[in-house]
């Protein structure tokens, strides 16, 4: 049987992956860092079937005990602090769990389990201001956050430890994967659960920041079988993840008022409070080196996606006001 850590597991796409890691007869264990309340909410579901182990990404010991502990055939490093619009604030905090948190993990597994077949979350926002559309693994990087600049670190100490160590190292290069599991500060679910609630007449308005910016937004359930399939090939490679569509903000409001049969116009205000300093504009991904090597596809499209989310945010709204 085969056994993987996973970190970020109480997060949008560890929970996925555990699923679909679980589905293919895998042990799966998850870092688990504490806090205060639990945070179970995505994975409550599977507790019984996966193994929980302590451990934080700022603190190297409790990793190296992780890999210790489930002797991992493949590691997938999810946890992160992954909410660019905070990153400003915790600069600092974010430089340590997004950037240094990598080299933590990749060090407990060179001392560990160098065996260990490693993949790390990068992302899209590594393109920033974008140096060319669409966006291929081979686009140069121009972050613009503290988040996008410590994924740009975690993303070449990974290279650098397949280059350096000749350890197995992957790391994918994911543009916005949204889902109902999906943090109530991202815009996507800020405004399905919002759309949810105005209709139920829970809340009267919408705040939003810049509609004009547009992402290649997938579903988390397909991205996370791209994580597996990068760590099952012959060779490590990095690969761009992205539906090779883009859509602005403003598109997403539309669709997910209009499946409620309400006018956007009539709840949306704009408010500076959700600007950020820098700004990405554009993104859009090219998934093509993915589907050539991997056979990899995204199944689920933009308009699906929005709907499914705001179903979900309906029936979870009607049971909890
Ligand atoms: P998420 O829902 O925010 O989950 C983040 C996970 O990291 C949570 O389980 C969180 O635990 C854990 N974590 C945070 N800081 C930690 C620390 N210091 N030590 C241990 N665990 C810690 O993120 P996601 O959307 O699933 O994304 C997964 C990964 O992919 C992240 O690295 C993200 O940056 C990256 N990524 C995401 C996207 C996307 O569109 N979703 C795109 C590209 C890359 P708690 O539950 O305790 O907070
Ligand atoms: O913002 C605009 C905002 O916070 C998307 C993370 O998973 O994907 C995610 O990062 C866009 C931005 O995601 C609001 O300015 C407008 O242009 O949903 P988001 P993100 O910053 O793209 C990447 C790939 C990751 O790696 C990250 O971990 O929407 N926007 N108004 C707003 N955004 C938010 N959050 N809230 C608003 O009110």
């Amino acid at each position: 049987m085969k056994k993987a850590l996973i970190t970020g597991i109480t997060g949008q796409d560890g929970s996925y992956l555990a699923e679909l890691l679980l589905s293919k007869g895998y042990k799966v264990y998850g870092l688990k860092r504490r806090t205060a309340t639990p945070n179970f909410e995505n994975i409550k579901h599977l507790l019984d079937q996966i193994e929980l182990v302590p451990g934080d990404l700022l603190d190297l010991s409790s990793l190296i005990n992780a890999v210790k502990i489930s002797e991992p055939d493949e590691v997938y490093n999810l946890a992160a602090q992954s909410f660019v619009g905070d990153s400003w604030a915790q600069s600092i905090y974010t430089g340590q769990a997004t950037a240094l948190g990598v080299a933590n993990m990749l060090e407990a597994v060179r001392l560990v389990k160098p065996s260990a077949r490693f993949y790390q979350a990068s992302s899209s926002e590594m393109f920033g201001r974008v140096m060319e559309t669409p966006q291929t693994e081979k686009t140069p990087f121009y972050p613009r956050s503290p988040y996008g600049v410590a994924k740009v670190y975690g993303h070449w100490i990974t290279v650098n430890y397949r280059e350096s160590y000749e350890m197995f190292t992957c790391s994918g290069i994911l543009f916005n994967h949204e889902s109902p599991r999906r943090g109530l500060e991202f815009v996507t679910r800020k405004i399905t659960d919002a759309v949810a609630k105005i209709k139920l007449g829970l809340q009267h308005e919408l705040r939003l920041g810049n509609l004009d910016a547009k992402r290649d937004w997938g579903f988390a359930g397909d991205y996370v079988k791209a994580m597996w399939l990068m760590l099952q090939q012959e060779n490590p490679d990095d690969y761009v993840i992205a539906t090779g569509e883009t859509h602005t903000v403003k598109e997403f409001v539309e669709i997910a008022f209009q499946h409620v049969g309400l006018d956007w116009q009539n709840y949306v205000i704009q408010d500076e409070k959700f600007m950020r300093p820098a700004e990405v504009d554009l993104l859009l991904g090219s998934p093509r080196k993915a589907k050539d090597k991997l056979g990899w596809e995204p199944e689920v499209s933009f308009e699906q996606l929005v709907k499914t989310m705001v179903d979900h945010d309906l029936e979870k709204n009607r049971v909890i006001p």
